[in-house]
C-alpha cells in the first residue's frame, strides 16, 4: 500500500502565514495517520516560484525573481519543521530537474494535439496570476479575491484545448463521485465543467519569470501549468523516503519514485485553487495520457474578522508567535479541531485559548497527570496485568477503524471528534470509579488494579490515535507509559501491555503567556 499527500505549493511572493500553515498541518496528520498504518508515505510540500506574483513583488522591491525566491523559499522551507511537519521532499518550481519534467509532460501535449496558437483577450489579475471571464469579476472591473482593480489584457499565446476535455471530464466526475471533496466542492467544480469550458492560455509572451517553452523560446508557460505539475514531477528526483526503494535507485539516492507513488492518493487544496485543480489539471494529465489523482480535498478559509487571511489584505495571525508561546501541537489541534475541515471557520486569539484551556490542558493534560499520578501514588508506577473493564473497553469497540475511516475521506475534525469523545469518556471513567475511594480499602485492591489498568491503557489507546495531532505531547506521554509503539494496530484497547509508568511533567502548562502579549523581557 502507498500514499501519496500533497500540499499546494505557496507563492513565494510573500511570507508563510497561517492559512499555509493550516494545509501543511492537515496533510502531516493524513501522512502521519498513513504512516501509523505501515503504509510506504509521500508527502509532498513546496514552493511557486514563477510568473506575475513573484515576478511583481521582486520588482516592488528592487530585486531579481530569483532572488525574492531563494530569500522565501527558505522562510517556507522553515515553516514545515516548526509544525512538526514531516514532509518527505520540498519542491521548488525553479529545480531544473521540475523545469525539464515540465517541458518534457507539456511538449507531449502539444504533440498529442492540444496546442495551438491563439490570442487572449480578457481580465487578468496578476495576484491570482489568473484570467477571469466576464461574469468573474466584481464591480468596477476588480478582483473578487484580491480586490485590486483588473486590466484587460490581449496577448498572442499558446492555448491548450481545454474545451476537448469537456465530455471526458463530465465522464470523470460522474464515475468517480469521490475525486472531489466535501460534495459541495465537487458540485462546484461539476457545475463549472457543465456551464462549458473554453480553452485557457498555456503560455505568457509578455513574461520572462518561467519555464521557457521549448519550441518557442519566446513564450514562458503560463505559471498554473507549471505548478501543477509539480505533484508529478517531485516523484522523478526527490529522494525515497526511509524505508522506501526508489524504483530507478537506492533509496535517498534520488530513485524515480513515480511508479511507487503516482497517481497522488490526496490533493490538499484550499477553495481559491478548486478550478486549477478539479479541472485543469486532471484535463492536463488526460492531455498527456498520464494517470489521475485519486482525490482532490478542498478545505475552507480560515477567517479573521469575516474575511480569508492573507498577506495581500493584512489580516494575518502569526502562527509563529502562538507555536512560539504553546508549541506546535497546541496550533495543529486548534485548527483541526475549531474549523471543521472542508468548511470556512473565523480563528482568534481567544478561542485559541479557550480550547488550549478547557480540552489539551483540562482534559487530556488532566487525564494524563491523573492517570499516572494515582498509578504513581496508589501502585509506585506499576500496573498490574489482567483484564480490562468490559464497559470501557466496549466504548473502544472499532475506534481505530472509525478514525481511519475518517482519515481515509479526509474528515480530519471528524476523526478528531471520534478519538476526543473517548478522552472524556476516561475523565468520566475517573469519576465513576473514584479511584481514591478504592484505594482506602484493602478489599477492594483488585478492582482498584483493573481500574487504573484500564485508564492507562484507554489513555494510551487515544495517544496513539492522537499522534497525528500531537505528535510531541503524544511521544512524550507515550514515553511516560513506557509504550512508545505507534501502529494504528497497537491503538486498540489491550494491544499493548503496559508495565510501569513514569512521571511527567504537565503536558500543556497554563501558566503561559497569552498569544498576542508581548515577548517576556
Ligand atoms: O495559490 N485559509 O499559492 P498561495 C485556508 N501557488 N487556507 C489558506 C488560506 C486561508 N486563509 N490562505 C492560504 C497558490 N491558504 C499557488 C498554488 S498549487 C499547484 C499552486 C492555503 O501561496 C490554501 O492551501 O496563494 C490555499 O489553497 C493555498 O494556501 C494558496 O497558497
Amino acid at each position: 500500500m502507498s500514499f501519496y499527500v500533497t500540499t499546494p505549493i505557496y507563492y513565494v511572493n510573500a511570507a508563510p502565514h497561517l492559512g499555509h500553515a493550516y494545509t501543511t498541518i492537515a496533510a502531516d496528520v493524513m501522512a502521519r495517520h498513513h504512516r501509523q498504518r505501515g503504509e510506504e508515505v509521500f508527502f509532498l510540500t513546496g514552493t511557486d516560484e514563477h510568473g506575475e506574483p513573484v515576478a511583481d513583488a521582486a520588482h516592488a522591491l528592487g530585486i531579481e525573481p530569483q532572488e525574492l525566491a531563494d530569500r522565501n523559499a527558505e522562510r517556507f522551507k522553515a515553516l514545515a519543521p516548526q509544525l512538526s511537519a514531516t514532509n518527505d521532499f520540498f519542491i521548488r518550481t525553479t529545480d531544473p530537474q521540475h523545469e525539464a519534467v515540465v517541458q518534457e509532460v507539456l511538449s507531449r501535449v502539444r504533440e498529442n494535439g492540444f496546442v495551438y496558437m491563439g490570442t487572449y483577450e480578457g481580465w487578468y489579475c496578476p495576484r491570482c496570476a489568473d484570467f477571469k471571464a466576464d461574469n468573474e469579476v466584481d464591480e468596477g472591473n476588480r478582483c473578487p479575491i484580491h480586490h485590486i482593480k483588473l486590466t484587460r489584457e490581449q496577448e498572442d499565446n499558446y492555448f491548450f484545448k481545454l474545451s476537448a476535455f469537456q465530455d471526458r471530464l463530465e465522464a470523470l466526475y460522474a464515475e468517480r463521485e469521490d475525486f472531489v471533496a466535501p460534495r459541495t466542492r465537487y458540485n462546484e467544480a461539476l457545475s463549472f465543467i457543465r456551464s462549458g469550458l473554453r480553452d485557457v492560455p498555456l503560455t505568457r509572451h509578455k513574461l520572462t519569470w518561467g519555464v521557457k517553452v521549448p519550441w518557442d523560446p519566446e513564450h514562458v508557460f503560463y505559471v498554473w501549468f507549471d505548478a501543477l505539475l509539480n505533484y508529478y514531477s517531485a516523484l522523478s528526483y526527490a529522494p525515497a523516503p526511509g524505508g522506501v526503494a526508489g524504483a530507478g535507485g537506492e533509496a535517498g539516492a534520488g530513485g524515480d519514485l513515480t511508479d511507487v507513488f503516482w497517481p497522488a492518493s490526496y490533493h490538499v487544496i484550499a477553495k481559491d485553487i478548486l478550478r486549477f485543480h478539479t479541472v485543469y489539471w486532471p484535463a492536463l494529465l488526460m492531455a498527456a495520457e498520464i494517470e489521475l489523482p485519486e482525490h482532490v480535498f478542498v478545505h475552507g478559509y480560515l477567517l479573521m474578522e469575516g474575511e480569508k487571511m492573507s498577506k495581500s489584505l493584512g489580516n494575518v495571525l502569526d502562527p509563529f508567535a502562538v507555536i512560539e508561546r504553546f508549541g506546535a501541537d497546541a496550533l495543529r489541534f486548534y485548527l483541526l479541531r475549531d474549523v471543521q475541515f472542508g468548511q470556512d471557520g473565523s480563528v482568534s486569539t481567544s478561542s485559541f485559548e479557550l480550547r488550549y484551556e478547557s480540552e489539551l490542558a483540562n482534559e487530556l493534560g488532566n487525564l494524563a497527570s491523573r492517570t499516572i499520578g494515582m498509578l504513581s501514588r496508589y501502585r509506585d508506577g506499576a500496573v498490574s496485568r489482567g483484564d480490562l473493564d468490559p464497559a470501557l473497553a466496549a466504548d473502544f469497540d472499532g475506534l481505530a477503524e472509525r478514525v481511519a475511516a475518517h482519515v481515509d475521506r479526509a474528515e480530519l475534525t471528524l476523526a478528531l471528534d471520534e478519538i476526543w469523545q473517548r478522552v472524556r469518556r476516561l475523565n468520566r471513567y475517573v469519576e465513576e470509579q473514584a479511584p481514591w475511594v478504592l484505594a482506602k480499602d484493602e478489599a477492594r485492591a483488585e478492582e482498584l488494579d483493573r481500574v487504573l489498568r484500564s485508564l492507562a491503557e484507554g489513555l494510551r489507546s487515544v495517544t496513539v490515535l492522537l499522534w497525528p495531532y500531537l505528535p510531541s505531547s503524544a511521544e512524550r506521554l507515550l514515553g511516560a507509559l513506557g509504550a512508545p509503539e505507534l501502529t494504528l494496530a497497537g491503538a486498540e484497547l489491550g494491544a499493548g501491555t503496559i508495565e510501569h509508568v513514569e512521571p511527567l511533567d504537565s503536558l500543556f502548562p497554563k501558566d503561559l503567556q497569552p498569544v498576542d502579549s508581548p515577548p517576556a523581557q
